[in-house]
């Protein structure tokens, strides 16, 4: 009896906490209500065949407790049960799964209009480059990777020269229009996550993945890394902030290109030291810290 009380209140208890947890997700940035809806529609069949199964049980400890002179009745085969319960599991699994191949094959599916923003990270920071006004992004390679051309872009790539590079600082992006983010690592596997904009995926060394998304207000949101990474996984943060198309102009002004960046290594002005990588300059800076 006091088994069949506690799996009652397990489900009650479970419910009630779902309903009246005060956390739930960031209010969303984008156009991912898909992922929510599906999550959404996985919350109710999960839910209902939880309390189901649990309430089942409850019903099923009372009514079959231990009674004096009570035989069990041995039914090795039950053809109706069998195919009721197989038919029941096939439509929950179906439905669990269908939302979600829908929802891929829109987040796999990049618009043609949308925008190449590439993320670079990096243990443990972010940086981002946009293509310039020829809407290329040049190559880039992790060999070409040095202080003063952090992300690796190939300095003979005239799509490249243009290229804005965000080192380390935040990233605007312009309301309302899609962006394919591509992503890179250029030392160990990170995740390129803003709850806000639902959308994440993992950024693995030598390769470019991606993935898009259409950011729907203005503001300032938090990047966080989703991927283990190292000692100091916990503070890869970045900041990426929607702007209006006004500001987001305004802000694009400021930076500063390729070409600016590497121009006074071209001149020869600046020698650069062997070896001396952004990823390095970081480290030094945490052994200074005592963080190692
Ligand atoms: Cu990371």
């Amino acid at each position: 009896m006091a088994v069949a009380l506690v799996l009652v209140l397990i489900v009650v208890g479970s419910v009630l906490f779902h309903l009246l947890s005060p956390w739930w997700w960031t209010p969303i940035a984008s156009n991912w209500a898909y992922i929510d809806n599906t999550i959404i529609i996985t919350f109710w069949i999960t839910g209902i065949v939880f309390a189901a199964v649990v309430l089942f049980m409850a019903y099923c400890v009372f009514r079959f407790r231990h009674r004096e002179a009570n035989r069990a009745a041995y039914e090795p085969e039950n053809k109706r049960l069998e195919s009721w319960l197989t038919i029941v599991t096939a439509v929950g699994v179906t439905a669990l799964l269908v939302p979600g191949l829908f929802v891929w094959s829109r987040f796999v599916n990049v618009p043609s209009d949308a925008t190449d923003v590439e993320v670079v990270g990096q243990q443990w920071q972010w940086s981002f480059r946009l293509p310039g006004k020829d809407g290329k992004l040049g190559t880039s390679d992790t060999r070409d990777v040095s202080a003063d051309n952090p992300l690796g872009v190939i300095g003979g790539d005239p799509n490249g020269q243009d290229d804005v590079v965000v080192e380390a600082a935040d990233l605007h992006l312009p309301v309302g229009k899609p962006v394919k983010m591509l992503l890179r690592s250029i030392d160990v596997l990170h995740d390129f996550y803003i709850p806000e904009f639902r959308a994440k995926m993992d950024m693995i060394p030598g390769s470019v993945t991606y993935f898009w998304f259409t950011p729907t207000r203005t503001g300032t949101f938090q990047v966080l890394c989703a991927e283990l990474c190292g000692q100091g996984h916990p503070l890869m943060h970045g900041v990426v902030v929607v702007d209006t198309q006004q500001d987001y102009v305004a802000w694009l002004g400021q930076q500063q290109t390729f070409a600016q960046l590497s121009a006074p290594q071209q001149t020869g002005s600046v020698e650069q030291a062997p070896g001396k990588t952004t990823g390095l300059k970081i480290a030094a800076k945490l052994e200074t810290a005592g963080a190692r």
